[in-house]
């Protein structure tokens, strides 16, 4: 243990009456909620570009945190970093963690230097996670920081962009694959536009959906299980991103023919800016078959950005997990963290406490969600309010067309008779229960 983390014990499961912040009160791994252990339901992983790679800087001003492995600019101290990182992952019991090139490896410039010393810092973490540390729940490639990458990745106007991403790309699946990482993402952040005066939107979406089959066919090539998400976020840093929400993250795949092998990555704070709730992008995404995992980071309401705070809010939280168990569960997915402790909250014990609050949110939303479940009261309503069309008469006119409809009507003299949403009542249910 690095002195970093002195006198952070490991955190355990106190239970709800324990008055110790660096307890769980919810979150106890083994306890079994619908059949399966809380650790297999909620796959909590930590995000090593938040945690550990990010300064505390903000658009008016630099740099707060103060830690051993900075400057982050060479292996040495890349390696101290994967020390620490994998002594917190320990000290919170996660049992995956994530992460960008960038987070874990100098930025050299030239992309051989790059894949190297990614090469060398996943050995590392190999010898890590070979020794009881964290199993990986997804790699990427950051294609959004270095200046090259200003016009975009796969969709920038300089064909030698592509080529550097796609290169890029290669070495994360790679690595990924190496790790045995379980699934695969992209965010494409500058995947869109400043201006659509010197933006040829046609060929820009068709390069992207030309790269993600690419990122599909090596996946198969050389036989990685994971799954590929992609994830949604409607602006920031861009002004606008192709990937805008769930919906429109599934029309491109069908255009491109990717919707049986692409799932998504949902966020929590991306499904606000988006316009949306959280669980409406689950919903939507489980509708549509691609769930794949979540970021679950809120935003601040006041702010309007995406302020990818520790999530605090039960109610948001459990109707999240509501339809993530309505749904099946999450399957090679997760629960991950994208998660930043705010720029004044510079030590060592304010980055355990933020995971340990999260984690233990989730928990008490999963149970909330689990409870709401069990006891079928939200089941009951929806299969009320659409019992109509379980008669044979409603069934059969799906097949029909508009001149039998119409002859039904008149001969039937249907009258519709509106029926309440009752939504009072089933919030006041929800609330039983959070
Ligand atoms: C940024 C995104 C990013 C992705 C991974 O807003 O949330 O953190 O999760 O590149
Ligand atoms: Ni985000
Ligand atoms: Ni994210």
């Amino acid at each position: 243990m690095k002195q970093f983390f002195e006198g952070i014990p490991k955190i355990k499961y106190e239970g709800e009456d324990s008055r110790n912040p660096l307890a769980f009160r919810h979150y106890n791994p083994d306890e079994v909620v619908l059949g399966k252990r809380m650790e297999e339901h909620l796959r909590f992983a930590v995000a090593y570009w938040h945690s550990f790679a990010w300064e505390g800087g903000d658009p008016f001003g630099g740099q707060t945190f103060e830690r051993p492995w900075y400057p982050q600019d060479n292996m040495e101290r890349a390696k101290l970093k994967a020390d620490i990182a994998f002594d917190m992952f320990d000290i919170l019991g996660a049992p995956y963690f994530c992460f960008h090139d960038l987070d874990v490896r100098p930025e050299a410039g030239s992309f051989a230097e790059n894949r190297d010393t990614l090469n060398e810092i996943t050995d590392y973490f190999a010898e890590k996670m070979a020794a009881g540390g964290p199993k990986l729940l997804w790699g990427t490639a950051n294609m959004f920081t270095h200046r090259r990458w200003m016009s975009g990745a796969s969709t920038n106007p300089d064909p030698d962009v592509f080529a550097f991403a796609a290169a890029t790309v290669k070495s994360c699946m790679d690595a990924t694959h190496k790790l045995g990482g379980e699934n695969y993402v992209l965010w494409g952040g500058r995947e869109g536009y400043e201006t659509l005066l010197n933006t040829d939107l046609t060929s820009e979406l068709d390069h992207m959906g030309r790269f993600l089959n690419m990122v599909v066919e090596y996946k198969h090539k050389i036989g990685f299980k994971g799954a590929i998400l992609v994830e949604p976020k409607p602006q920031e840093p861009s002004k606008h991103q192709y990937d805008y929400d769930v919906a429109t993250c599934f029309g491109f795949l069908q255009k491109y023919g990717l919707e049986k092998e692409v799932q998504l990555n949902i966020e929590q704070g991306h499904a606000i800016l988006a316009g949306h709730s959280f669980e409406h992008e689950i919903a939507t995404a489980a509708s549509l078959g691609v769930l794949g995992s979540i970021d679950m980071n809120r935003n601040d309401y006041q702010s309007g950005w995406d302020t990818d705070q520790f999530p605090n809010n039960t109610p948001e939280v459990a109707v999240a997990y509501y339809h993530i168990l309505k749904a099946g569960g999450l399957k090679t997915g997760g629960t991950n963290f994208d998660a930043k402790v705010r720029r004044q909250s510079l030590d060592a014990e304010d980055l355990v406490a933020a995971h340990v609050g999260g984690m233990d949110i989730c928990a008490r939303g999963l149970k909330a969600a689990a409870a709401m479940l069990e006891d079928g009261g939200l089941e009951e309503a929806l299969s009320s309010r659409y019992e109509g069309w379980q008669t044979p008469e409603a069934k059969a006119m799906l097949g029909s067309d508009f001149e039998s409809i119409t002859k039904r009507v008149l001969a039937e003299e249907i009258a519709p008779d509106p029926r309440s949403g009752r939504q009072e009542i089933l919030e006041n249910y929800v609330n039983r229960f959070v």
